[in-house]
């Protein structure tokens, strides 16, 4: 396989003005019928015109109105080539022939549970019929859709609804026009039996908006969170950026064969239902957050990507990392701006900067790829969003608005860059960020190092900050939030040596390799609290005693920092207790953390959510990556330790949490489900402890729970208990919710992450349970992925797991790439690990890079990883 460079980019020779389709979907074959007319971009060009399509069996192609004999044209498995068009706008007819019933990929038109739905980003609509498939090629459609009346009597499409009729023959027709000009990745076509549930929304300048919710009919009664936040997402868009709705209506439809969480697509967002079904007893309340975080996101897609879109697939993160971060911020002010900032940190430094250590690493704009749709990643999405992020710090709030407002005013309906988008953020703020660049341009997490002086004679701070340059990179333009406290826990005012005023944070923009900024007055030497609120997507290095972690962790105004003390404290203690373990010295858990805990566990000032991060440790996938060598037993070990520990040590507190907690009654307001978060982490404390009385409390509260958030919090409890309540449960919970696929999935996730030595075997026995289904991506990810998360049992020893892995990744070559890349990914670490684990991990590669048939998805995967 090929690869494409960035570099290589070069405008189209045609662009295609407008597309007609008229889609006659039956059992058998669908037939796509496409009128388009097209537009050499320079007059007197003499140049082939060269189609996308794949997958299509061509049935008709006429120019102008002629039908082109065989000469006049090429196909190959990828392409129509018509070596010589008209040097004027033509017109050209294709008809192709599609299966749509035996598509497994899930990308062009395919069939989920019975009705018909497209997926076309990054390459798909080169699946359903030939085009120019990029995205600065933007067409005016309209779209035919005709089909049996009884089967699929809803038939959608992008735009507005203008024309319906019935035919003779049991079906009918709807014709769909979309106004505004769209690449042909935001195409979609939904036909099947689907409940609408409807709402409506006024837009500020007074545009009435009509929202439609389409489910699947059993799925009526699960849709109206998905609506509200919506609205709530309408709203804020307005208000945060002045951006208003632009189509009279809004569809988002929940189907369950979905390869990842959801699609912008123009005017009909075509959703995994995971993200748009929940009812108190189905669904937790972080499903309740992700609905309404994801619903959010690809509305707000609709300025952020559809109006202004990509150029090319290299400025991928132009439209997501810029949408990631407004609806990282719309959770923020919807929620809790500490919780979300810190789950958010959590996923960029567990998953992002892993990335970043993998032969996979990249930056936010790759330079090349095999295969795009490898390159929807955690560094172009959640690293990209930091470096959105990074703008507002350095331009504040108003200054990052100016810009916004800026980039919209020149490239609304336009197709553009990332440089374009920097552009508007520097000229709208007249800064130079020419050296911001490099977060576009350098891969990996930059390092910095910090040394702190206080001078007691001239009552001064000094912080010296270098960054760890690798070679052929250069200084990343980087600001660091910084707070000095005093010795009650206060902070001191700051203010520079070269600055008249103070504040409580100052942002220090960090440029030259190395910089040196000293605060004055100040009349103690302070702790100092560095890179507040995650300022910036980068590694600090600061050595501290644990005493002073523990006072930051009780102290510090900055939650975000709090936290993070507390987890830098966590993670000393574990690695200390790991050197002891190796060492074959008996175990014993540092008082000083104990009580550091103990007093979060008291700490009657802090928010609930917060709290119950507070009381989570460190994963062990996390701490792992700490390591030059994963010490995969070693961790697991000593972490389970730790946890044992708290609990032994704390059982009267976490029992009077929990009782504290259990009674409030269920409401999806922020104050309950800070109870139920902390009555949950109380639980899992409670039940390492595996008495008679523990799992009492477990079973009573899987039992007795009205939610979701409760019974599936007990039951991953009791899958962890030795006796036969955890039987029991799972039997009960499979009983129950047999019916409902997105519970299910829950089932089969919670028995994959147990950390029971037998495990595996429980994954392998569900793989051949009657609900398992490999084709189905949430049921394939619920349990394997999922269980590949699960360090110590996934990475046990014997390399069972990988073998695995790797015969659920040749099946899914075959039946759905896209996923099989994902789950081969898993391997990308293997050289993190110790040379046992390395070579049965390398084996399983070699043994898939060897399969004949290999996917241009797995393979740009494997063969990096084994280079
Ligand atoms: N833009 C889509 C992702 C498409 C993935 C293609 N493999 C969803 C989103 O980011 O909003
Ligand atoms: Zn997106």
């Amino acid at each position: 396989p090929q690869a494409i460079y960035r570099k290589d980019y070069h405008q189209p020779d045609f662009f295609i003005e407008s597309i007609d389709l008229h889609f006659s979907l039956d059992e058998d074959v669908t037939l796509v019928h496409s009128q388009m007319v097209i537009r050499p971009r320079t007059t007197n060009q003499t140049v082939p015109l060269v189609l996308q399509g794949e997958s299509l069996v061509l049935k008709n192609l006429k120019l102008n109105g002629q039908v082109l004999n065989t000469h006049d044209y090429q196909v190959d498995k990828i392409h129509l080539t018509i070596p010589t068009v008209p040097t004027q706008s033509f017109t050209l007819e294709t008809i192709v022939e599609i299966k749509p019933q035996e598509n497994t990929a899930l990308t062009g038109l395919y069939k989920s549970s019975g009705n018909y739905c497209t997926q076309c980003e990054a390459e798909g609509f080169r699946r359903i019929t030939y085009f120019l498939d990029r995205p600065d090629v933007m067409a005016r459609y309209t779209t035919t859709i005709v089909a049996d009346k009884n089967r699929y009597p809803v038939l959608l499409s992008n735009g507005n609804r203008v024309e319906y009729g019935e035919l003779t023959d049991g079906r009918h027709w709807v014709k769909w026009a979309d106004p505004f000009p769209k690449p042909s990745y935001l195409f979609a076509l939904v036909a099947g039996n689907l409940h609408c549930h409807g709402g409506k929304f006024v837009t500020r300048s007074g545009r009435e908006v009509r929202l439609e919710i389409w489910v699947e009919p059993q799925n009526h009664d699960q849709c109206e969170h998905a609506l509200q936040s919506l609205a709530k997402a309408m709203r804020w868009d307005e208000e945060r950026f002045g951006l208003e709705y632009d189509l009279d209506i809004y569809m988002i439809v929940a189907v369950s064969d979905f390869n990842m969480g959801a699609m912008e697509n123009k005017g009909l967002n075509v959703f995994n239902a995971k993200f748009v079904l929940c009812r108190p007893d189905t669904a937790t309340d972080d499903d309740y957050e992700n609905i309404e975080a994801v619903i959010a996101h690809e509305y707000f897609h609709n300025w952020t990507g559809n109006r202004v879109t990509c150029r090319d697939w290299f400025q991928l993160t132009l439209k997501e990392g810029l949408t990631v971060f407004r609806d990282q911020s719309f959770t923020e002010e919807m929620t809790s701006a500490a919780v979300k900032r810190i789950q958010d940190v959590r996923i960029l430094r567990t998953s992002q900067f892993a990335e970043d250590q993998s032969p996979m690493a990249h930056p936010i704009r790759p330079e090349s790829y095999i295969e795009m749709n490898n390159f929807y990643t955690v560094t172009v999405y959640n690293k990209g969003a930091e470096v959105i992020r990074l703008y507002q710090t350095l331009l504040g709030k108003d200054g990052f608005r100016r810009g916004m407002d800026l980039y919209f005013q020149r490239h609304d309906g336009q197709a553009v860059t990332c440089d374009d988008f920097r552009a508007a953020m520097a000229d709208a703020n007249k800064m130079d960020l020419s050296q911001f660049e490099r977060w576009y341009d350098q891969a990996g997490t930059p390092v910095v190092d910090v040394l702190g002086t206080y001078n007691a004679l001239e009552k001064t701070y000094s912080l010296t900050l270098r960054q760890q340059i690798p070679a052929n990179l250069q200084a990343w333009h980087i600001p660091i939030a910084v707070g000095l406290l005093g010795k009650n826990g206060q902070d001191l005012p700051l203010q520079l040596a070269t600055e008249t005023n103070s504040n409580r944070t100052c942002i220090i923009e960090l440029r030259e390799v190395e910089q040196t900024v000293t605060f004055v007055n100040i009349p103690e030497a302070p702790i100092p609290s560095l890179l507040r609120h995650f300022s910036a997507p980068i590694k600090l290095n600061f050595s501290r005693q644990r005493e002073e972690l523990a006072f930051l962790m009780a102290h510090d105004s900055d939650p975000f920092n709090r936290w993070e003390a507390g987890q830098q404290l966590a993670q000393q203690v574990i690695f200390d207790l790991l050197a002891d373990w190796q060492a074959d010295k008996p175990l014993q858990l540092d008082p000083l953390f104990s009580n550091a805990v103990l007093k979060i566990l008291q700490d009657t000032q802090l928010e609930g959510s917060i709290k119950a991060l507070m009381l989570t440790l460190p994963t062990e996938g996390f701490l792992g990556q700490q390591q030059a060598e994963v010490a995969v037993e070693g961790l697991f070990t000593v972490r389970q330790f730790v946890l044992q520990q708290l609990a032994q040590d704390h059982y009267t507190q976490w029992l009077t949490i929990y009782k504290a907690n259990h009674h409030t009654p269920y409401s999806n307001e922020a104050s309950a489900i800070a109870c139920r978060r902390l009555k949950n982490v109380a639980l899992h404390y409670l039940c390492r402890l595996d008495t008679a009385e523990t799992t009492a409390l477990a079973e009573q509260q899987f039992t007795q729970s009205d939610n979701m958030t409760d019974q599936q919090s007990a039951l991953s409890c009791l899958v962890n208990t030795t006796g036969t309540a955890k039987t029991i449960a799972l039997t009960r919970f499979y009983t129950q919710w047999k019916e409902n696929p997105l519970v299910l999935d829950k089932w089969f996730s919670v028995q994959a992450m147990s950390y029971l030595p037998d495990t595996f075997e429980n994954v392998q026995a569900l793989l051949q349970h009657s609900d398992f289904n490999l084709k189905n991506p949430n049921r394939a990810r619920s349990l394997l992925a999922v269980f590949s998360q699960n360090q110590a049992q996934f990475h046990r020893a014997d390399g069972l797991a990988y073998q695995l892995q790797a015969d659920i990744v040749l099946q899914l070559n075959t039946l759905n790439p896209q996923i099989a890349s994902r789950f081969v990914s898993v391997f990308n670490h293997w050289r993190r690990f110790d040379p046992a684990r390395q070579a049965l991990m390398q084996t399983q590669l070699t043994r898939i890079i060897q399969h004949p048939d290999l996917s241009k998805d797995v393979y740009e995967v494997v063969s990096k990883s084994l280079n």
